[in-house]
């Protein structure tokens, strides 16, 4: 049995929650303020923390659509370096992805960006900044996005939780500097202070109420393994893509930007607790308790059923597809002897000196020249390996893919997957969006420390 702690990782500290604006999209646009702000991250015995972020808050304000909807959004930099805003999992048009130096050209302080999103699929996704983005989503540069299914499922409620990690000093401020080499060649930039921050808080919950749960780990480098205590329930979809077959919901490892819809019910009886846990190694760390009082009905409900499929390419096979191996190296532990990096082949000693650290395929930091280039409605398979000693959690834009298993099945489409060391698994996907299309580690850290790397469709 593991130690359940009533406390989160930084001492003193207690599991907050906070709301944010709503921002219901509609033909106007959505104004994304990035500047500075104070915000109470901590308990009230800690100061206010400044952080970055939309519209002055952390999260940013949450975007709910429905799916179908087209909406705008201006994104204004009133911060003191470049930025953009990448909108995670979202199939949209590669000029609308928000990759400078890809896509589009950084957003300069005082100026701005429209960005316009045809919302193809119904889920849960974020949006966060895509420049110098190890510090600037580490700072609380991000946002949910929440675009509702027409056929959305029977819950009593709805909740985005978000999972976040921070390193925060003695007075609740984010330490500086980033960057630092020891987090990027290990496990990247890890906090002392993880927490769950939901957008609308049930002071209690009820025996058999069903909640529809949106976990977002916007961490920029933690893992974050939790469970929930007090309910039964299922995994409906993972990176805002509908499972075909429910998963049993255990223990929830989410990587880095990896998300996952849950249906639960509460089956703590009255009096009884709810508690949301983050498990670090052999312990528990209660993130928040909820008081259960009273029956929300007499009995369970019956099990929900799949949520209605995006309208996203299934792959049937991957007979004739083009493989393309990404080989991840680098990293303390590993056995990196050399990389390419702008052109140049350096030493790992060189590499380092440039801060470059991983590398896919031999190469650190973005190529000139795409990986690979393909005609549009092409079957790719990348073949992931990881050659080094840490997990990776690699994130694709512009679509999503899908494990190859045995047998000619496939797993869900997925937008960022983590890899650990030594595994190797291959990811499939139907190259139908065309344009230039990052693919990367989305442990912040490692990316800019070299892991990442672009291919072109059409
Ligand atoms: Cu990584």
């Amino acid at each position: 049995m593991r130690n359940i702690h009533r406390r989160t990782l930084l001492k003193g500290a207690v599991a907050t929650v906070i709301m944010p604006a709503f921002t219901r999209a509609s033909t106007s646009e959505i104004l994304l303020r990035a500047k500075p702000a104070s915000v109470q991250l901590v308990d009230a015995d800690h100061p206010q923390t400044q952080i970055w972020g939309y519209n002055g808050g952390v999260p940013g304000p949450q975007i709910r659509a429905v799916q179908g909807d087209q909406i705008a959004l201006r994104l204004s930099n009133d911060l003191v370096q470049p930025t953009s805003v990448h909108w995670h999992g979202l199939r949209v048009k590669n000029s609308m992805d928000g990759v400078p130096g890809i896509t589009q050209k950084a957003v300069l302080t005082g100026e701005e960006f429209l960005y316009q999103l045809d919302l193809r699929d119904a889920g849960t996704f974020w949006y966060h900044s895509h420049n110098r983005s190890a510090e600037q989503v580490a700072r609380g540069l991000y946002g949910v996005m929440v675009i509702v299914e027409p056929d959305a499922p029977d819950v009593d409620r709805d909740i985005v939780v978000v999972l976040d990690d921070w390193r925060l000093d003695e007075v609740a401020q984010i330490s500086e500097p980033f960057g630092n080499l020891h987090d990027h060649s290990h496990a990247g930039r890890l906090g002392n202070f993880i927490h769950a921050m939901f957008d609308s808080l049930p002071a209690q919950m009820a025996t058999n109420e069903r909640l529809r749960l949106r976990f977002v780990n916007t961490a920029t480098d933690r893992i974050m393994p939790i469970s929930l205590r007090g309910v039964s329930g299922w995994v409906v979809a993972r990176d805002g893509m509908p499972l075909k077959k429910l998963e049993p919901l255990g223990i929830l490892t989410l990587g880095p930007a990896e998300r996952a819809d849950v249906i639960i019910d509460v089956t703590a009886e009255h009096d009884g607790e709810v508690l949301l846990i983050f498990h670090d190694r052999n312990q528990g760390y209660v993130l928040n308790d909820f008081r259960v009082s009273g029956a929300a009905a007499t009995v369970r409900r019956p099990k929900p059923t799949p949520l209605s499929p995006n309208p996203i390419e299934t792959l049937v096979s991957v007979a004739g597809a083009r493989t393309i191996p990404l080989r991840m190296q680098g990293g303390a532990m590993g056995d990196l002897q050399e990389g390419l990096y702008k052109g140049k082949m350096l030493s790992m000693r060189d590499l380092v000196d440039q801060g470059q650290i991983w590398t896919l395929n031999g190469e650190a930091g973005l190529p000139v020249e795409p990986l690979f280039e393909t005609p549009l409605h092409a079957t790719i398979v990348f073949e992931m390996r990881n050659d080094t000693a840490f997990a990776h959690a690699m994130h694709m834009h512009g679509t999503h893919f899908q494990e190859v298993l045995p047998n000619d099945t496939f797993g869900p489409h997925k937008d960022t997957v983590l890899i650990q060391p030594g595994e190797a698994r291959d990811f499939a996907f139907v190259a139908d969006n065309p344009g230039k299309w990052l693919i990367h580690c989305h442990m912040l850290s490692h990316q800019s420390a070299g892991m990442k790397t672009w291919f072109r469709v059409g």
